[in-house]
């Protein structure tokens, strides 16, 4: 497994270049995001993956509707896709476009190899399609004759296709998953994909001749391949399969293949199908996280309800939207947005929490100690079950992200805020120093300084601009992203004699009514999108 060889390859869904992205899709990338900083600082060299999927019945329609070529609405949808991440910090390590050569190439041989080996046939399709999802559906799948996923009506197709025959690997599928328990995560949408095989698997239809957005087959240039079995080729194409194989043995098979839950199906059947068949290992896990979903039920670009993350990171700012992201819906489970959630969660974690901590500790520093890192003396006992409390906490934070329990790890580390807090009330430094124990009060500003240093480090998987500035007013200049994870463990390392700066509150409370009166709309049809 890579993870034992010291890599660690991680993906998300390559995100349909139809429309602007909303804040669900950043949900998953900030979440795949934190897990790649995570596993980057354990030491490991990390391979994060995202991209876009730019193929396929819907985009020619929207591009149709927009009045443009494909390619060229495809290439203005990705730009947007570009800023966003680049607003949002992603650390992405590639990004892979349908659209590009080293994948569509990937795809003619993956196809080749099939049909060369008999893996793929041709006969005629009669059934139901879903251009929205781009899913295929058979009749006793319908639900009151419209798409069981999105309840859109679907088309009548009939063509002359070709299949692949994913029947023959339902046993061996099924044998893999039940020997593998962490294949598809969580439980839940294990069950699910065990049930939905056990009703039978169909041979899947992979490819389409009433339209040409899409990778020819090779042997038969009236059709293109099936968007599905071209994006998920994404996979290893990004890797270099039959182009690069060192590249590709460091990190096929991945680690984890981030999803929502709505196409856990396709990664968890299909996928692992076409890989029996290449002779590929599977991956170790696909996870199915949660939706996120407003008040009033599903976010939907037809339904104008989106809510467009650029908005909320200008007015709140990029840490305050990750920290609501990763903190607020435990992973894996439906979680609910709104505005006033968000601000709420920034003001009682980072505002109060975080935030006054460090001011708290460092105007001390700046009152009582003219403003260095004092030299600590001995310990106390409280002062022992503060490091303690870090240290679980440390323990807690590294088990949860491998079971990729984020929301869990990010309340870990705020047990340990809390903590600080804690125990500045009870050893009341002020106090000391007006009574002259300098040097009581001296250890206790030390030991709250070098607790705020070591939550820094263990922020940077999740917050991007926070650690940096903490770091800088406790005086040290290096980059707190740079610090490894072993080094959490190691207390005392903040050099006494730094001079710090208390500064500007690190997040100032928003004032709800305030923060939603400027006027402009968090959600609603995205600018620049092509509505539906
Ligand atoms: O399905 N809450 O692309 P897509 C949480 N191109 N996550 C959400 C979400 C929400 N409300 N809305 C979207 C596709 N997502 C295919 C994938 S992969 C080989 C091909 C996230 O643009 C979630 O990760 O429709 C979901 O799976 C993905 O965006 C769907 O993005």
């Amino acid at each position: 497994m890579p993870e034992e060889r010291g890599t660690y390859y991680i993906t998300t869904p390559i995100y349909y270049a139809s429309g602007k992205l909303h804040i669900g899709h950043a949900y998953s990338t900030v979440a795949a995001d934190a897990l790649a900083r995570f596993k980057r600082m354990q030491g490991l060299k990390v391979r994060f993956l995202t991209g876009t999927d730019e193929h396929g019945q819907k985009i020619q329609k929207r591009a149709r509707q927009a009045g443009v070529a494909p390619q060229q609405f495809v290439d203005r949808i990705v730009q947007d896709i570009l800023h966003l991440w680049d607003v949002l910090h992603i650390s992405y390590d590639d990004f892979i476009r349908t659209t590009e050569e080293r994948h569509v190439k990937v795809v003619q041989e993956v196809v080749s190899k099939l049909w060369e080996q008999g893996d793929i046939y041709k006969s005629t399709y009669t059934g139901w399609y879903c251009v929205e999802c781009e899913s295929f559906w058979l009749p006793r799948q319908l639900q009151e004759g419209l798409c069981p996923d999105c309840g859109r009506e679907l088309e009548k197709v009939t063509e002359e296709s070709y299949f692949f025959r994913m029947s023959r690997y339902a046993e061996p599928l099924l044998q893999h998953i039940r020997t593998h328990p962490e294949f598809i995560q969580p439980e839940s949408r294990r069950n699910e994909v065990i049930s939905f095989i056990e009703q039978g698997l169909e041979d899947l239809c992979i490819s389409r001749t009433t339209f040409d957005w899409g990778v020819p087959i090779p042997w038969d240039r009236s059709h293109v391949v099936y968007v599905w079995l071209d994006a998920l080729s994404n996979y290893i194409s990004a890797i270099g399969y039959t182009r690069d194989p060192d590249l590709f043995a460091a990190y096929w098979p991945a680690d984890v293949h981030l999803v929502g839950k709505e196409i856990v199906r396709f990664h968890a059947i299909i996928w692992p199908a076409v890989l029996m068949a290449l002779g590929l290992p599977l991956p170790r896990q696909v996870f199915g996280h949660g939706w996120l979903v407003l008040e009033g039920g599903k976010m939907s670009k037809s339904k104008g309800n989106v809510v467009d993350p650029l908005v909320l990171v200008d007015r709140y700012g990029v840490d305050a939207v990750r920290h609501f992201l990763l903190r607020e819906i435990p992973f894996g489970s439906d979680g609910t947005y709104s505005e006033e959630a968000l601000i709420a969660r920034t003001n009682a974690d980072l505002a109060n929490d975080l935030g006054n901590l460090v001011h708290r500790t460092l105007s001390m520093v700046e009152r009582y100690l003219e403003g260095r890192i004092p030299v600590p003396g001995h310990l106390h006992r409280i002062d022992q079950e503060l490091r303690e409390t870090l240290a679980a906490a440390a323990a807690q934070v590294q088990r949860c992200m491998d079971e990729l329990r984020i929301s869990d790890a990010l309340a870990s580390i705020w047990e340990v805020v809390r903590a600080g807090n804690r125990y500045l009330d009870r050893t009341a430094p002020w106090s000391l120093f007006r009574h002259g124990d300098v040097e009581r009060g001296g250890t206790v500003l030390y030991n709250v300084c070098e607790l705020i240093r070591i939550t820094a480090v263990m922020l940077t998987p999740y917050l991007v601009d926070t650690p940096g500035k903490i770091w800088r007013r406790l005086g040290l200049e290096e980059d707190p992203g740079s610090i490894t994870w072993a080094e959490v463990g190691e207390w005392g390392k903040l050099p006494p004699g730094l001079r710090v700066r208390s500064g500007e509150v690190l997040f100032p409370r928003i004032d709800e009514r305030r923060a939603q009166s400027d006027g402009r709309p968090t959600s609603g049809r995205l600018p620049g999108g092509v509505g539906e």
